[in-house]
C-alpha cells in the first residue's frame, strides 16, 4: 500500500468539544498581593516565629549597610544591596527544611546567610575572588548566580532528579522581574510544571531590572499570572510582609514536597538602594517614590505588629539591633584582614581530573613563581614613584 493509499486513514473524525486540560481557575493569582501584617490573621501567626523572623530582618538590614560600605572601602568589588526586600530574603530561608536546596541570584547574599552560610564566606564571590566561597553541598545553596535566571533550569533539574531518586528535596529558586523576560525562566517553569518538579519559583518584584521599569519589561497582567500559561498556581504576596511571605513560600515548600508540583510566587517588594554601588538610580527614577515605599518598611511593619501585640519591648528591639551591630562588626574586622592567596589553587577544583593543558599551565606557572623567589623582588621601573 502507498501513502496516498493511505490517506484515507488519516481523515480527522470531527472532533469532539473543545475542553481545558486542566480547570485554570485555582491557578489564577488572588486578585489582591496576600497580607498577613495589620490584618485579622496576623493574630493567628505564632509569635515565636515573628520575633524570629524581626531578629532575621535586623541583622539582615545591617548586613547589607556594612557591605555597601565594604564596598566603598575597596573590600569588596560589587554588592547588590537587598535593603527593603529582607522580608523576602529571610522568608526563603525559613521555609525551607534542612534537606532543601536554595538557589540564589546574586541579590540574594541575606537568603543564603539566613541558611546557615557563613556572612564572610557568602561575600567571597563579591569580593573578586575565582571560586564561591562556601560549599553549596554543605549548606545545600546553590552559589550566588549573576547569568541572570540561569540558575532556575538548575533548580528544576536538581528538583526532578531527587525525585527520580526518592530523596525528600524541594528546591526553591530566586529570581528578579526582569529574570522572567529570560528564555531559562520559561524552559524552567515549562520544565517543572510537566514534570511535576518539586520546585518554587520565588520572583522578587522589585520595580526595576537596573534602570527598566517593569512596565516596559512585561505587558502581564502580573508575573504570578505567568504561571496559569505553565499549568501551575500563581502566588500574589506583599514582599514587605515578612509573615505573609513565610507563610506562602512554607505553603509552596509544603505543596512541592507532598507531590502537588511547581508554584510560582510573585512578592511585590522594592528595591530600595541603587541596582549596586556601581549605579546611580536618581537618573531613572524620583526619590519621592523611594520615600513612599519607606512607609511600607518590611522592619517597620514587623515592629508595629510586634509592639501592637506586646510580643516585643523596647529592650527587645535594642537586643536585635546589639545582635547585628555585633555581627556588623565581626563582618567588618574579618572583611579586613588581607586574605593569603596561592596562586597555584587557580588550577584546584577546574575539573575532576586536570586535562593535560591544564597540567601543562600549572607546571609553567610553579616554574615562574620559583624562578621569581630566586631572582628576587623585581626592580622598580625607571623612573617609579618611592
Ligand atoms: C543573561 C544576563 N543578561 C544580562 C545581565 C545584566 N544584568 C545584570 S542585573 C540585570 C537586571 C536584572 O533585574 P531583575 O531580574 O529585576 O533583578 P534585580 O537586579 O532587580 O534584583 C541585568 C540585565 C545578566 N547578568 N545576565
Ligand atoms: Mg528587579
Amino acid at each position: 500500500m502507498t501513502v496516498m493509499d493511505q490517506r484515507g486513514a488519516y481523515r480527522p473524525s470531527p472532533p469532539p468539544a473543545w475542553q481545558p486540560r486542566t480547570d485554570p481557575a485555582p491557578l489564577l493569582p488572588d486578585p489582591e498581593p496576600y497580607r498577613v501584617l495589620g490584618t485579622e490573621a496576623a493574630g493567628q501567626a505564632d509569635p515565636e516565629l515573628l520575633r524570629t523572623l524581626y531578629a532575621h530582618l535586623v541583622r539582615g538590614r545591617r548586613y547589607n549597610t556594612q557591605a555597601t560600605a565594604l564596598t566603598k572601602q575597596g573590600r569588596l568589588a560589587v554588592y547588590p544591596s537587598s535593603t527593603g526586600q529582607e522580608a523576602c530574603e529571610v522568608a526563603a530561608a525559613l521555609a525551607l527544611k534542612e534537606q532543601d536546596w536554595l538557589f540564589p541570584s546574586y541579590r540574594d547574599t541575606l537568603a543564603v546567610v539566613a541558611r546557615g552560610v557563613d556572612p564572610v564566606q557568602a561575600l567571597t564571590l563579591l569580593r573578586g575572588d575565582w571560586h564561591t566561597g562556601y560549599d553549596p553541598r554543605e549548606h545545600r545553596v546553590a552559589p550566588l548566580c549573576t547569568p541572570l535566571a540561569t540558575q532556575l533550569p538548575h533548580a528544576v533539574g536538581l528538583a526532578h532528579a531527587a525525585r527520580l531518586k526518592g530523596d525528600d528535596v524541594v528546591a526553591l529558586a530566586m529570581v528578579g522581574d526582569g529574570g522572567t523576560s529570560e528564555g531559562d525562566f520559561h524552559e524552567a517553569l515549562n520544565f517543572a510544571a510537566v514534570w511535576q518538579a518539586p520546585v518554587v519559583f520565588l520572583v522578587q518584584n522589585n520595580g526595576f531590572a537596573i534602570s527598566v521599569p517593569l512596565a516596559k519589561q512585561t505587558a502581564a497582567p502580573s508575573l504570578a499570572h505567568k504561571a496559569v500559561g505553565y499549568g501551575m498556581p500563581g502566588r500574589l504576596v506583599d514582599g514587605n510582609d515578612a509573615a505573609a511571605v513565610h507563610e506562602v513560600l512554607t505553603e509552596a515548600v509544603r505543596h512541592a514536597r507532598a507531590g502537588g508540583g511547581p508554584t510560582l510566587v510573585e512578592a511585590i517588594t522594592y528595591r530600595v538602594d541603587a541596582h549596586t554601588n556601581a549605579d546611580d538610580a536618581t537618573r531613572y527614577r524620583e526619590n519621592a517614590e523611594v520615600e513612599t515605599w519607606r512607609e511600607h518598611d518590611p522592619i517597620l511593619l514587623l515592629e508595629r505588629e510586634l509592639t501592637a501585640r506586646g510580643l516585643i519591648d523596647e529592650d527587645g528591639m535594642r537586643a536585635a539591633r546589639e545582635d547585628a551591630e555585633a555581627m556588623a562588626a565581626d563582618l567588618r574586622a574579618r572583611m579586613h584582614q588581607d586574605p593569603v592567596l596561592d596562586p597555584m589553587d587557580l588550577f584546584d577544583h577546574v575539573y575532576a581530573e586536570p586535562t593535560p593543558q591544564l597540567r601543562e599551565e600549572r607546571a609553567q606557572l610553579r616554574a615562574e613563581l620559583e624562578a621569581e623567589a630566586e631572582a628576587g623582588p623585581a626592580p622598580r621601573p625607571e623612573g617609579a614613584l618611592r
